[in-house]
């Protein structure tokens, strides 16, 4: 096979000192962090739709970057295959264990359901041969039920039940391939369900609805021997102005009232906790606490515009706090890091992709290294633990086990004034961190 970047080499460690831009300086897949390797720790994927396919394009103009990869657009097959040759290429020189895709991703559709599902078994196969040959695996798959004009009001939340079936055939099929290349986890992203005006919206009957398609797809997957995690990628606006899936509070909400949270996870995105106005560590400790915790879509969007920009994340800050809270969640099971991100529209070039891999992944080698350190030291776990310890004996004990009620309260507190209360101490912590990370 003729390689097709002969401006990326093989990606080698160099280490922090080392000034090579398309090297890492701080990630080293063997290297143990916290008694596992890196690799493990991390997981990282590749997002075929913005690698493969994404072309820069913007409501204000066409795409800037050449995705043909040496094949015509409209031998479609040929197209496809050169996809999955540059997508391995890639993969193989940036040391990326893994891929997610949705099925548009794979291969243009046909006129009809059933053309298009020949054409996903044909690029499938191709794809398995590759995965075979070098050990990639596939994170986990999704089905594009929104950007078609068919599901321009959703797919699960559609008022038209054609769409609805046409919809729970596409994820049928979705999940088929997902199990196919044996990935571990399969993501509703509901693109398109939510409303834009309740004068027109049956809201009862959109929620009902989106949770028998999920519970659906759940045991439609489960009878076919899918083992792996599902998950809801929760995001607040855009496309829909009001998303069912706002954050992962909403989400998990959702889940539980219609008995799905045991079933169904959360792939959190960094961009999407931005635009819902909450920190990624936020969303990924809000996923950790319902038991929900599932896998990452890790990118960045910029605080200054309100959309989803999807950049690939450099913020290293922001990654160690996220980092830490992955940790303490236990770390990834199915899940994993997926760089739903693209480079600028003026990052053209497929050295640009190195570029973003090489910094994003690197971003979170550096941020693992960092949260490591954190938690080896020690002190803001003590902190935190010292600050709830009241809870742990007397009065707060009876709290927490159930044993004290507003009466029991009431007769504690008329005998105890409370102490002048404690200090949260942020400004000393932010200061601790700061000399920790960068000391
Ligand atoms: C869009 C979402 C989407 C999901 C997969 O904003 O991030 O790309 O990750 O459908
Ligand atoms: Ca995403
Ligand atoms: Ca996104």
């Amino acid at each position: 096979m003729s390689e097709l970047f002969p401006n990326i080499p093989a990606v080698k460690y160099q280490g922090a000192s080392g000034q090579d831009p398309l090297a890492f300086s701080y990630y080293n897949p063997d290297e143990e962090i916290l008694g596992k390797p890196m690799k493990e720790h991390l997981k990282f994927s590749l997002a075929w739709w913005h690698t493969l396919c994404g072309e820069g394009s913007d409501m204000f103009g066409p795409g800037t970057y050449d995705k043909e990869f040496g094949a015509e657009k409209r031998d479609f097959m040929a197209h496809a295959k050169a996809k999955v040759d540059a997508g391995f290429e890639l993969m193989q020189k940036l040391s990326i264990g893994y891929f997610c895709f949705h099925d548009t991703d794979l291969v243009a559709e046909g006129q009809t359901l059933a053309e298009s599902n020949k054409r996903l078994d044909e690029i499938t196969d191709y794809i398995r041969q590759r995965m075979d040959a070098t050990g990639i695996k596939c994170l986990w798959g999704t089905c594009n039920a929104f950007s078609h004009r068919r599901f321009m009001a959703g797919a699960g939340t559609s008022p038209d039940p054609d769409i609805f079936a046409y919809a729970a055939a596409k994820i049928k099929k979705a999940i088929e391939l997902t199990v196919k290349l044996g990935g571990t986890g399969y993501v509703f992203w509901g693109g398109r369900e939510g409303y834009e005006t309740l004068l027109n919206t049956n809201v009862q009957l959109e929620l009902d609805n989106l949770a028998r398609l999920m519970r659906m797809a759940v045991e439609y997957a489960r009878s076919i021997g899918f083992k792996g995690d599902f998950y809801i990628e929760p995001k607040p606006k855009e496309p829909s102005k009001h998303q069912y899936d706002f954050d992962v509070a909403t989400a998990c909400n959702f889940l539980r009232a219609y008995g799905l949270l045991g079933d169904i996870k959360m792939n959190v995105e960094a961009n999407h906790a931005t635009l819902a106005s909450h920190t990624f560590s936020h969303e990924v400790r809000m996923a950790a606490v319902n038991g929900a915790f599932g896998s990452i879509d890790a990118n960045q969007g910029d605080l200054l515009l309100g959309w989803d920009t999807d950049q690939f994340p450099c913020d290293v800050y922001d990654a160690t706090m996220c980092m830490l809270e992955i940790i303490r969640a236990g770390g990834f099971t199915n899940g994993g890091l997926n760089f739903d991100a693209k480079t600028r529209r003026m990052s053209n070039t497929p050295e640009d992709m190195a570029y973003g891999f090489i910094t994003g992944m690197d971003t979170y080698a550096l941020a693992l290294r960092k949260a490591a350190a954190i938690i080896e030291d020690g002190r803001l776990d003590n902190f935190v633990e010292q600050r709830y310890a009241g809870y742990k004996a007397g009065i707060g004990a009876d709290i927490v086990a159930g044993k004290a009620g507003l009466k029991e309260l009431e007769a504690y507190a008329l005998q105890n004034e409370p102490k002048s209360p404690a200090s949260g101490r942020q400004e000393m912590l932010e200061g601790m961190l700061n000399r920790i990370m960068y000391g």
